[in-house]
């Protein structure tokens, strides 16, 4: 973490010192259309007003409220550091709203962020929240990095405001697919989707990539973000008899979801993308859960020496929140940091001033190294493939 204290006090005094030398400030582009009334209260204030969007009612509210302090212990560490743009000494004030992980939702709080003229958006957590969240957003002006969402519609819709620090379900998907195929030699496989942007879409990644290693898919059943039933579905997966089943959508589905599959006698493994890999499946599966039988991806990862940053995020967190990291937190953290050096180094925290700053990040972060491409996805972003043992998850590669 000291190497991340010492690069920001760096950038804050290297704006300094430019504002001493009378540096201008380059010239902006032209702000998007219908550009942000946020701009100019965001600048000629101390304060700079940061969104934040999750789900913190809810099934999965505790992936909510893990997103949410991520972003709060950020803004608290900026602040108590000291921000200045501009020469100005600024506030970070987070406005977090809650979107219950509910599309229309998602868009209402996405205009009450817009029309309190937030500066920035760290958000939605689901992608079916954040792909109509992002329309509006970018009608504002106003730069979006989501933590989480993983469809890959969210940065493919020509928006120069929207970025994302995670890999996308193409990846997700894809290796998972190869994995159940190559590595847990899984022949006949069910997949299961929740019908959700995230769900439906990683699962059909992850069957595309079954084939295309030669596994065959037996099945393919869907529910709903909301069941708790799964008893027709499981047992028409059964008289498949597949090796491997595999379930897009989130953790607290796929926890119940277990339960039932064990009490049907059904042994095959257990996979899912991110919306899975998160320490409260392993508490909602209970001992429904067997060692090295359930495998999922966290869309992000760290090796070698940044491991230790992670490590002490984690410690961090744990102190102040009194919980552990679900799976987003340090990456929405990332992400706040990252937007607020955007607005330090452009002198601004005016949307359209500081937006091709972000466009430009080059941020090494808890979660490592963060660049974006030209459609605003982290470049090479990897993924950390899990397994549960003895009740914990446990890391068993990270994949790029
Ligand atoms: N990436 C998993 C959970 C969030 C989403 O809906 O994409």
């Amino acid at each position: 973490m000291q190497f991340k204290v010492k690069s920001t006090l760096t950038v804050l005094a290297a704006a300094a010192l430019l504002v001493a030398c009378g540096k201008k400030e380059e010239a902006a582009p032209a702000a998007p259309a219908a550009a942000p009334a946020a701009a100019p209260a965001a600048d000629a204030g101390a304060v700079v007003k940061i969104g934040h969007v999750g789900p913190t009612s809810g099934a999965i509210a505790h992936l909510g409220k893990d997103n949410e302090n991520g972003a709060r212990l950020a803004i608290e560490e900026l602040n108590a550091a000291g921000v200045m743009i501009d020469g100005k000494k600024v506030t970070l004030e987070l406005i977090a709203e809650d979107d219950a992980a509910d599309p229309k939702q998602g868009t209402a709080v996405a205009q009450k962020l817009v029309d309190s003229k937030v500066a920035g958006v760290i958000g939605h957590l689901n992608s079916g929240t954040t792909i109509p969240a992002s329309k509006i957003y970018s009608d504002a002006g106003i730069p979006q990095v989501s933590p989480s969402a993983t469809n890959p519609k969210y940065t493919r819709q020509g928006f120069k405001t929207t970025f994302r620090v995670v890999a996308d379900d193409t990846q997700l998907g894809g290796t998972l697919g190869k994995y159940a195929v190559g590595t847990l030699k899984g022949k006949s496989i069910a997949v299961i989707d929740d019908r959700t942007a995230y769900g439906q879409g990683v699962a059909e990644e992850f069957a595309k990539a079954v084939e295309a290693a030669g596994g065959k898919v037996v099945a393919k059943e869907f529910t709903t973000d909301k069941a708790t039933d799964f008893n027709s579905i499981l047992t028409t997966i059964k008289g498949k008899k597949p090796d491997v089943v595999f379930f897009g959508g989130m953790d607290a589905v796929a926890g119940p979801m277990l339960k039932q599959m064990k009490s049907l006698g059904i042994k095959a493994k257990f996979m899912g993308g991110d919306g899975i890999c998160s320490s409260e499946l392993v508490k909602l599966g209970g001992d429904a859960i067997a060692d090295d039988q359930v495998f999922c991806a966290e869309a992000g990862g760290v090796e070698g020496e940044a491991k230790a940053g992670m490590e002490e995020f984690k410690t961090k967190f744990k102190a102040k929140f009194n919980a552990d990291v679900q799976v987003y937190a340090p990456y929405v953290y990332d992400s706040v940091k990252l937007m607020v050096a955007a607005m330090v180094k452009a002198n601004s925290s005016d949307p359209a001033k500081y937006l091709p700053e972000l466009a430009k990040t080059d941020y090494k972060g808890v979660t490592g190294p963060i660049m974006f491409d030209e459609k605003g996805d982290i470049k090479n972003g990897a993924l950390t493939l899990k397994t549960v043992r003895a009740g914990k998850l446990e890391t068993l590669a990270v994949i790029r």
